[in-house]
């Protein structure tokens, strides 16, 4: 079938809107005719090849939509299901049966090498093969053939526009929280970075009882919206020390940190955030190959640091956790969003990472 998709050509170029072919769906893919697909910063950082997904592309990997066509063997969503598609997995590895889907050892083929891991792919453009798979998805098109595993079924009167976003970046920062972290009530904590991530960890901590949350960023406008989700503590890194002043006004140091921005020195400054014992999450994907140091001392003392990928989450159970939570007022995530219309994409872009004025762009098809 026919499909508009938005192709990414070379490496740090724009995204490029073309007519592709669309194979049918193979046994456990389904097709999905997308409503609306969210940026995320990862897109971004494969645009630039910081990690080696082969080009041409079609990215996106925070869609929503409907059910088209299932194929054979797909059992758990049928035609006319809504959707919200996430992240990739085996469904079958120990991992995955242990519920640590984001931590499946085939995560980084399954959705970042651009193919099904038999080498094809369900995309061409004038009869060329373009890469697609993109977290299993590449939503930033019409219609995408994905898996059975990504989807995650929604209320038939789900707000299926604006739920995307929970596939990726909202449920990595809200998961960070509850699901890996787990903060007891009472807690103090730190966010470095509060775009969507960080907010997305921000209003969780708050659903968790947390009482000191301080909010670390260098745009002011980001750091009054941190304010607004719960934040009790904001800092502006560009005026202030926040290592110093995090120390200092939580009498040594907070119970969690957590590093959105995948810059190797703020993770430092997370981490000797905490006090001792503290637990400090690092959850933002650097460049391959990106190293960072720790003082060894300070670390004995019984800091914690811990990699999470996707807030540790089974998207089929907690992305209704996240929508229940929306629906009672404690997880207002809607406030970081903004419309695009899908042939605006490259405003979007450019607002997400040059102006910083969208937080989480949603792009309709
Ligand atoms: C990514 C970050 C890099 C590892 C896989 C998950 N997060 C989502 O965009
Ligand atoms: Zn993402």
């Amino acid at each position: 079938m026919e499909a508009l998709a938005a192709i990414i050509e070379k490496q740090g170029g724009d995204f490029v809107l073309d007519n592709v072919s669309l194979e049918e769906p193979r046994d456990g893919e389904v097709l999905v005719k997308v409503a609306a697909a969210g940026m995320c910063h990862t897109d971004l950082t494969v645009r630039d090849q910081f990690y080696p997904t082969p080009l041409p592309v079609v990215l996106g990997h925070e869609g929503s939509g409907v059910i088209e066509k299932v194929g054979r063997g797909v059992t758990t969503v049928k035609p006319g299901d809504k959707v919200v598609l996430s992240f990739s997995y085996c469904g079958t590895c120990p991992s995955c049966l242990k519920g640590h889907q984001a931590y499946c050892p085939s995560l980084f083929p399954l959705n970042f090498m651009g193919r099904r891991l038999d080498g094809s792919t369900p995309i061409t453009r004038n009869g060329e093969e373009v890469n697609a798979c993109f977290f299993g998805q590449s939503s930033f098109a019409t219609y995408s053939i994905t898996t059975e595993n990504n989807c995650v079924k929604v209320a038939d009167d789900a707000q299926i526009e604006l739920l995307g976003p929970l596939g990726c970046g909202i449920q990595t920062g809200a998961g960070a929280i509850l699901n890996a972290l787990q903060p007891d009530p009472g807690s103090t904590i730190a966010i470095f970075g509060v775009g969507s991530v960080g907010l997305s960890a921000v209003m969780a901590a708050k659903a968790s009882g947390c009482l000191t949350i301080i909010a670390v960023d260098r745009n002011p406008a980001r750091l009054e919206l941190a304010r607004e989700l719960g934040a009790t503590d904001v800092i502006d890194a560009s005026q202030t020390d926040a290592q110093e002043a995090i120390v200092g006004m939580t009498g040594g140091g907070v119970d969690f940190a957590m590093d959105t921005t995948a810059i190797p020195s703020v993770l430092r400054s997370a981490v000797e955030s905490t006090h001792n014992v503290g637990e400090t999450a690092v959850v933002g994907g650097a460049k391959l190959g990106t190293e960072f140091s720790l003082d060894m001392n300070n670390m004995l003392f019984g800091r914690k640091l811990r990699g999470v990928i996707e807030g540790s989450s089974t998207p089929q159970v907690f992305i209704p956790q996240l929508i229940a939570m929306q629906k009672a007022g404690q997880f207002p995530f809607e406030k970081l969003c903004t419309y695009y219309d899908f042939d605006q994409i490259n405003e979007a872009v450019e607002d997400t990472e040059k102006n910083g004025t969208a937080i989480k762009a949603i792009l309709k098809m």
